[in-house]
């Protein structure tokens, strides 16, 4: 899939270069203001590219603004070929994407080709959805009368993106909002503007393809003061953000301030319960990935695991033995499955979770410890850790952005439901059991809290098709598949009388 096998910094710019080309970025280099593209895998700076202010954010809304007002018109099965073509067009440039995906972010292969697919699947799926945004019809109380609901496009959706999700979260957002009859104002984490520059490429030669206006999708690569106008902006009716409970608790009354809507996918703090009962050899594989793989670094990531006390010290023995067994280095390495932490802040975090985890009573199986890379002292790489602990401790409430397991004990099913539940978030959480009663009272209205709740699989890896999110301080929003795309439109009720009485509801006697 690569002729090239990068080692260096200079390689891993060579290559990126030669990614953006093949996907048709043209990188300005004249711009006045710029942001730096940076590496995880070696901590380097790549190159810089231009930067948005907030002119050119707002000029960036007023755009997909009167994109919107053509675009809201095209049949929305046309608007779904654009979407198949750009489908295509991510599925051509697969390798070029996932490269990029592990140069910015320090994803494995795998991965990174994984969220690829997840792209070309919510295209996939957002096709079909283009021939079926159906309302429904109610029997009028009235003779002579029609009660429907018609779904119409929204208008310009903002879609505020993380660093460990580049592309897919915002191909969520996107294609299901084009296929809506919204158009996008894209603004992505500093951190990965590269797969940002590529993917808005891509849609934009698909959108010149089909000779449909570039404007549906803009990119706006700005600071946080920058964003400020796509939170406070009339013209944006709908802010889909993923990121940090922070960051959430800012813009949400920010934007409903204005009574502008919002899509929030913040903090998750998953858990796997594991039954006496569970199938031990599902539960450690499961766990080992939800709990390591992305290095941690996804918003499904199992953080959490509630083991019942016969078989807490079987499990973690042999967690222990499959951590020992991770090779933790290089992403662009074949035999390599735990990449880079993003950036030392990330690694201090989990440094001090591990610490105040250890100060609240918690005893370290393994990890933890920072892997050095010869000659990248600015690349931050860890031994994925699990950390026992006697207890929920504050440090344990809260979402560490790392490969940081913490596992717990339990003894009745009522006490693993309730410590599971015990945390300000809410997105993810498994359970491991071969008893059918206790997997359906998990899945229960007084089981599980979470948007995301699996039996016999960890907590990440959710497919498109499903609606994607979760509750409490996870925000409440969801996205990608099922009914998600109704919080894309807005819902007009329309009652037509087609007799020549009229009849007024509530039988009310007027004139
Ligand atoms: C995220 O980490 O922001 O379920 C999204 C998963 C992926 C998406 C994660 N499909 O793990």
């Amino acid at each position: 899939p690569t002729s090239l096998h990068p080692r260096s910094s200079e390689d891993l710019r060579h290559l990126a270069r030669a990614c953006l080309q093949r996907c048709g970025v043209a990188i300005d280099t004249s711009a006045r203001s710029t942001v730096t593209a940076r590496t995880p895998v070696t901590g380097d700076e790549l190159f810089d590219i231009p930067a948005a202010d907030a002119a050119a954010v707002g000029a960036a809304v007023q755009a997909a603004h009167e994109a919107f007002l053509r675009w809201r018109t095209v049949p929305a099965p046309e608007r779904g070929r654009l979407v198949k073509r750009f489908g295509e067009l991510v599925e051509l440039h697969r390798h070029d994407l996932a490269e990029l995906i592990m140069i910015e972010v320090g994803k494995i292969r795998s991965e990174a080709l994984g969220e690829v697919q997840e792209m070309i699947d919510v295209c996939d799926f957002a096709v079909g959805l283009s021939r079926r945004l159906e309302g429904r019809t109610m029997p009028s109380e009235r003779p002579g009368h029609r009660l429907m609901e018609t779904w119409h496009p929204l208008g310009v959706v903002a879609v505020i993106s993380a660093f460990n999700f580049p592309a897919a979260v915002w191909a969520w957002n996107a294609a299901i909002a084009l296929v809506c009859g919204d158009t996008v104002v894209w603004k992505p984490s500093p951190m990965t503007s590269l797969t940002a520059l590529a993917c808005s490429a891509l849609l934009e030669r698909a959108a010149a393809e089909c000779d449909m206006p570039s404007e549906i999708n803009r990119l706006v690569i700005c600071d946080v003061p920058a964003a400020g106008i796509l939170l406070d902006s009339p013209l944006v009716p709908l802010v889909s953000a993923t990121g940090s409970e922070r960051m959430g608790a800012e813009i949400a009354p920010r934007i409903a301030r204005r009574f502008g809507r919002s899509i929030l996918e913040l903090g998750g703090n998953n858990a796997a319960v594991v039954a006496p009962s569970a199938d031990l050899d599902l539960a450690v594989r499961g766990i080992a990935f939800a709990a390591v793989g992305t290095a941690g670094q996804r918003c499904t990531t199992m953080r959490r695991v509630i083991a019942h006390e016969s078989v807490v010290d079987e499990l973690v023995e042999r967690l222990d033995a499959a951590y020992a067994k991770l090779v933790v280095g290089d992403p662009f390495d074949e035999a390599t499955l735990v990449g880079p932490l993003i950036d030392g802040t990330a690694f201090g975090a989990m440094r001090r979770a591990v610490d105040r985890a250890v100060r609240d009573g918690g005893t370290v199986v393994t990890g933890g410890t920072r892997v050095d890379r010869e000659g990248a002292p600015q690349a931050y790489y860890a031994r994925p850790a699990i950390v026992r602990m006697p207890g929920q401790s504050d440090i344990v409430r809260q979402e560490t952005f790392a490969p940081l397991l913490y596992v717990m004990t339990y003894d009745s099913f009522e006490e693993a439901v309730r410590l599971h539940n015990a945390v300000p978030q809410g997105l993810s959480s498994s359970i491991f059991t071969l008893d059918q009663r206790e997997a359906e009272s998990f899945l229960a209205a007084d089981g599980s809290d979470c948007g995301i709740v699996n039996v016999n699989i960890g907590t990440s890896g959710a497919e498109i098709g499903g609606a994607f999110g979760g509750e409490k301080s996870t925000g409440g929003g969801r996205e990608s598949g099922s009914d998600a795309w109704r919080g894309y439109m807005r819902r007009a009720t329309n009652t037509i009388n087609y007799s020549s009485a009229l009849p007024l509801a509530q039988g009310v006697a007027f004139v």
